[in-house]
């Protein structure tokens, strides 16, 4: 029989996002983010065309929620602020009833006992501002800081664990490398100088959030997905891993836990001749001010193998000029969203902070299992029997469990997601949730069996089996 119970005070709960949760009414004042505009000009790309203006409606039923919140053990909880409904036009006038909202919100919160971590952007760029280049335009950084001061000015009080960014390379492969968010372009030059300015905004807000002594902590979360290669013993697996582990971990990991960018990445970009336009000042400002916490959102990982067929670089460079991914014969997988599971990679990840990463105090901001047609397993009591997400949540959590063993400085553990909200393009195709929202009966919630099971554990500090 194993034990598997965790230190004190460990962070339990889960995360989401306010473009993926809120919602819209009608005069909320809220300006549109590159969602609401993509939406309304290709609303087809959207899987049943169903869109961001309504997703949970947690605008108006935060109360609820957050007693929902408490029912399923939550002593923590991540959401973020919509730039595009605090400061509608990117810069300038600020909306008051977001302010209002995220009063009462962050503060009701706190009345229950949750601590509100609060995360500054998550692929929600303010559409004004993209019509002028969004991330690959300088002036944006500008703007961001000045946005993340505003909030920490309005809400530094009562909200002391901050994150810049959630997962800053979706923005960069999905705008500018893969087609999956706006503007939908393939363009790696694009990419590495969106890519520099988030994480310089990054830094820039650190800085500033230091310098208001405010007495809380300020990180990022990013996506680490581990890449295997094929064959360790192959000299050229191991070296496409790599490679693919420098463009889409180390690109962010390392300026922001260590200061400075992975040497094989800038070999790369420099032959590549796509070194992006920066000021004099901006690596010392990056190499200034990293990062307190790290969040780390586990999903899957990345399986690599040395390229088959050799591409010319010259014409439209890729990151996948340099491996090819590799389907591991009898992975697990995910069906429905087409991700292999592989439970130790969250273990692996937290090594790899540990020896190389000065042990960053860190914890899992994400982790979780998007599955359709959830209806299937309601049971006559109304409620969804997701044993198959226990099971994922535990045997993620031993793994959590023995590298806190081993000295690992982890935190916390956050599910993906507290109720199922809207994901993107796949809007409402994969529920993730501890609590089922019924699109056909006015976004009616009820937990489902994960939830309950989720308390119990929570209110244990672990479990054994
Ligand atoms: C993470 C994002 C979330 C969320 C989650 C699930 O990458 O931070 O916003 O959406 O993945 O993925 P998806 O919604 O693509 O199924």
């Amino acid at each position: 029989m194993g034990k598997y119970y965790f230190p004190q005070n460990f962070w339990w709960g889960s995360a989401a996002s306010g473009p993926q949760t809120e919602g819209r009414v009608s005069k909320d004042g809220k300006g549109e983010s590159i969602w609401d505009h993509w939406y309304s000009q290709e609303p087809e790309k959207f899987f049943n065309q169903i869109g961001p203006e309504k997703t949970s409606e947690v605008y108006t039923k935060y109360l609820e929620d957050i007693q929902l919140m408490k029912e399923t053990g939550h002593n923590t909880f991540r959401t973020s602020i919509q730039w595009s409904r605090l400061i509608p036009n990117g810069i300038g006038e600020i909306n008051q009833q977001a302010v209002t909202f995220y009063n009462h919100y962050f503060d009701e919160l706190i009345r229950n006992g949750i601590e509100p971590f609060v995360n500054l952007y998550h692929f929600d760029m303010p559409m004004i501002l993209q019509i002028n280049g969004g991330w690959l335009n300088r002036e944006t950084v500008d703007a961001y800081v000045n946005y993340t001061k505003v909030c920490f000015e309005l809400f530094g009080d009562r909200v002391k664990k901050w994150f810049t960014h959630n997962e800053p390379i979706v923005p960069v492969e999905g705008g500018y490398l893969y087609q999956f968010h706006y503007p939908n372009e393939v363009n790696l030059k694009h990419a590495v100088q969106v890519a520099f300015h988030e994480m310089l905004s990054s830094a820039k807000a650190i800085e500033a959030y230091h310098e208001m002594n405010l007495d809380g902590e300020i990180g990022i979360i990013l996506n680490l997905t581990p890449s295997y290669p094929r064959d360790e013993k192959n000299a050229a697996d191991v070296k496409a891993a790599s490679i693919a582990d420098a463009f889409f971990n180390r690109s962010f990991l390392d300026p922001s836990v260590k200061g400075c960018y992975p040497k094989d990445l800038i070999e790369i970009i420099q032959d590549l001749k796509l070194i992006p336009e920066m000021s004099e000042d901006d690596l010392s400002t990056i190499k200034n001010n990293t990062v307190d916490i790290l969040g780390i959102n586990y999903y899957q990982p990345r399986r690599i193998k040395a390229k088959e067929i050799p591409v010319d670089h010259e014409k439209s460079p890729m990151p996948d000029d340099f491996f090819d991914n590799y389907q591991m014969p009898g992975r697990k997988m995910n069906p429905y969203r087409g991700w292999e599971i592989y439970e130790k990679g969250i273990y692996d990840i937290l090594t790899n902070l540990r020896q190389n990463y000065n042990n960053v105090r860190c914890y899992i901001s994400e982790n979780g299992m998007g599955v359709e047609n959830e209806e299937r397993f309601i049971n006559e009591d109304g409620m969804i029997e997701d044993d198959y997400r226990i099971e994922f949540v535990k045997d993620h959590l031993r793994f959590v469990h023995q590298a806190i063993q081993e000295g690992s400085n982890v935190q916390g553990y956050h599910m993906w997601t507290c109720m199922d909200n809207w994901s993107w393009l796949n809007a409402y195709k994969n529920r993730y949730g501890f609590i089922a929202v019924d699109l056909k009966k006015d976004a009616k919630r009820t937990i489902k069996k994960s939830g309950h099971w989720f308390k119990e554990m929570t209110t244990n500090n672990g479990f054994a089996d």
